[in-house]
């Protein structure tokens, strides 16, 4: 019939349906910036162009086979996009490979993940339902060309293939050279080429370490001794000379919660009083600098001074590496170290990762009772945590470190109401709404906490140190965040909001209050030794001790934003860190001191994927 012979083969519809699907799920779905009409124009080409090169192949097949592989690609193609889009709205992030080895991980995730799934979802299949009607008409719907016109039909692909890689690298050159970010590779390229671009990365990353030698640590020996600011001992040297540690690690604490109020009621009256103590002090300007690994990536920086890697969890990837971690450290010092955290003991690895760096002990799900009363969310509640911590904690050898992670405040920050004490916040985020309940209930059991350390008698020869592990609020709730703290939530202020909390509270001490540096994880240990007294002979690590009086001068973040003293930069833009306004990058302002992160975190990275300690002599 003529008709047939004139209707669009289903290659092509296949395409142009799923093409415009995936822009709609790029444009309306994920929340990825876009700053000008380029960006625009290369989102809404890209998704086809990779559309057109998985479904164009088909040609080469004979009908039957042809109408199955485009039902089958279109499936497969939805699941792909739609597995990254759940990840998405949890982590503002796309799945890389080490990601998907951590799939212990993902059943953990258990009750979030029902909220990451929503109903208008289901339109996503439209396409794969149209399409896989249309795959049964065979006579209609494929085609059969001449070898010539096969070959044009593949040569297309590889012209718009090409197109649009021109186009992405006039719009981010180096894109791929640096890759600090995947928005701006899925952006660019589209989430199925960055997928294969993951892929060819980590095979590349596999193969560094049995490339690696010992040539590469000199020259990151140098940096980190003369360029990381000034490794003298510093005012607070032995200022907690053979004291307990009980370092807290609250679960994605950030720094709204503090001082907040919600309906006349304060979120965190316990932490926002002692931070004002003469006792404790505070560094208003902490900021985390973890990446997919979240809580693992917090401890892993706190622990080594190192960057996390840009993709997957340094706990997963690079466990059996060489470290000269803080435990192994204090451990020579004769301190027994623990780490107390109820949840499964293969949570991020931790099992092997700590036994690596050589902690003493690890209390994990199976040291507490949990019971229906007292576990919710992700597992057993933080007052019960403490609570049941203490006999153990007083079993340790004195001096000890001891490590606590925290649960309750984890996202979906779920809490039984006869246990709320403050209203939820009324928002279109759910998410930022829920967090305040949260919050609360694990300021109280810090609280508690800190009373039963007295009643144990622990408290006194003990400093307590609380930190944020990691935002708990993404980028997907920017809006209700913006209404929150009253302002719009730009490239600044979303680096602004990666501070959390950091107290060092030492009982006796005189000299407390707020301090205003720019500081972060990655000056955690130098800062924490530097306190302990003990001297770091080697001083491999990136961070400087934060009473140092000679800092390194600025807080890099893994995906190459930093905060310096004077400026904030993030996405390409520099801004002027007290008023927030946008200056010139290339000026004096920000380049200088973009070339030392991105040296920085290239060293970082040379050093795991290298596993370059394994030739450093520590001793
Ligand atoms: C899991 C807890 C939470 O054990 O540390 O991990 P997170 O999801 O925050 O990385
Ligand atoms: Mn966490």
């Amino acid at each position: 019939m003529q008709f047939n012979k004139l209707s669009t083969p289903l290659f092509v519809v296949a395409s142009f349906l799923f093409g415009l699907k995936t822009y709609f799920v790029y444009r309306f779905m994920f929340d990825m910036s876009i700053e000008n009409l380029m960006q625009e124009f290369i989102l809404f080409v890209n998704p086809l162009a990779s559309a057109y090169l998985i479904f164009a192949i088909s040609v080469w097949l004979k009908p039957k086979n042809q109408m199955k592989y485009l039902r089958w690609t279109a499936v497969i193609g939805t699941i792909i996009i739609y597995l990254n889009l759940v990840f998405y709205r949890n982590f503002t992030d796309f799945i890389t490979i080490p990601v998907l080895f951590q799939g212990n991980n993902a059943a953990d995730l258990g009750s979030s993940l029902l909220t990451l799934i929503h109903w208008g979802d289901v339109f996503l299949l439209l396409d794969v339902i149209i399409v896989w009607i249309l795959s049964k008409k065979t006579d209609e719907m494929a085609v059969r060309f001449t070898k010539h016109a096969k070959i044009a039909a593949t040569a297309v692909t590889f012209l718009l293939l090409a197109g649009n890689v021109v186009l992405a690298e006039i719009e981010r050159p180096m894109l791929f050279v640096r890759a600090f970010d995947r928005e701006y590779l899925v952006k660019n390229i589209g989430i199925y080429n960055y997928h294969i671009y993951d892929a060819t990365m980590h095979t590349k990353t596999k193969a560094q370490r049995v490339f690696a030698d010992d040539s590469q640590i000199g020259d990151i020996e140098s940096y980190m001794k003369n360029e990381t600011g000034s490794k003298e001992p510093s005012e607070m040297f032995g200022a907690a000379e053979g004291k307990n540690v009980i370092f807290v690690s609250i679960e994605s604490f950030q720094n709204y919660l503090i001082d907040s109020e919600i309906n006349g009621t304060e979120t965190t009256p316990f932490l926002n009083d002692l931070k004002e103590g003469q006792e404790t002090i505070w560094f208003e300007n902490f900021y985390h600098q973890t990446a997919q690994g979240k809580t693992s990536d917090s401890e892993f920086i706190v622990e080594n001074s190192l960057y996390p890697l840009d993709r997957g969890s340094v706990y997963f990837t690079h466990a059996q590496n060489d470290y000269h971690a803080l435990p192994e450290m204090l451990n020579k010092s004769d301190y027994e170290t623990s780490v107390f955290h109820a949840n499964n003991k293969s949570f991020w690895n931790r099992d092997v990762m700590y036994d690596n760096i050589a902690y003493d002990e690890f209390y994990g799900d199976e040291s507490y009772e949990e019971t229906p009363e007292n576990s919710f969310g992700w597992g057993l509640e933080d007052k019960a945590f403490f609570e049941q911590s203490i006999p153990y904690l007083k079993e340790q050898d004195q001096p000890f470190y001891s490590k606590f992670i925290t649960l309750t405040h984890h996202f979906p920050f779920e809490l039984p109401e006869d246990k709320a004490n403050i209203d939820k916040y009324d928002s279109g985020s759910t998410t930022l709404n829920d967090s305040f309940q949260t919050a609360r209930y694990t300021d109280e059991a810090v609280a508690e906490f800190f009373e039963e350390l007295k009643e144990a008698g622990l408290y006194e020869d003990s400093i307590i140190v609380l930190m944020g592990d990691h935002y708990g609020i993404s980028e997907f709730h920017n809006k209700a965040m913006g209404e929150f703290i009253g302002k719009e939530i730009d490239g600044y202020e979303h680096i602004q909001q990666q501070r959390v909390p950091f107290m060092i509270h030492i009982p006796g001490y005189e000299d407390g209050g707020v301090r205003d540096e720019v500081v972060g994880q990655i000056d955690v240990k130098p800062t924490l030794l530097n306190l302990l007294g003990i001297e770091d002979k080697n001083d491999l690590t990136f961070g400087t001790d934060m009473f140092a009086d000679e800092r390194k001068g600025f807080i890099a973040m893994r995906d190459g934003s930093f905060v310096s003293d004077d400026h904030i930069f993030t996405d390409g833009i520099c801004y002027d860190r007290e008023s927030g306004e946008e200056v010139d990058p290339e000026e004096e302002a920000c380049a200088p001191v973009r070339e030392k992160v991105d040296k920085e975190l290239q060293y970082s990275d040379d050093i795991i994927y290298g596993d370059l300690f394994r030739f450093y002599d520590f001793d």
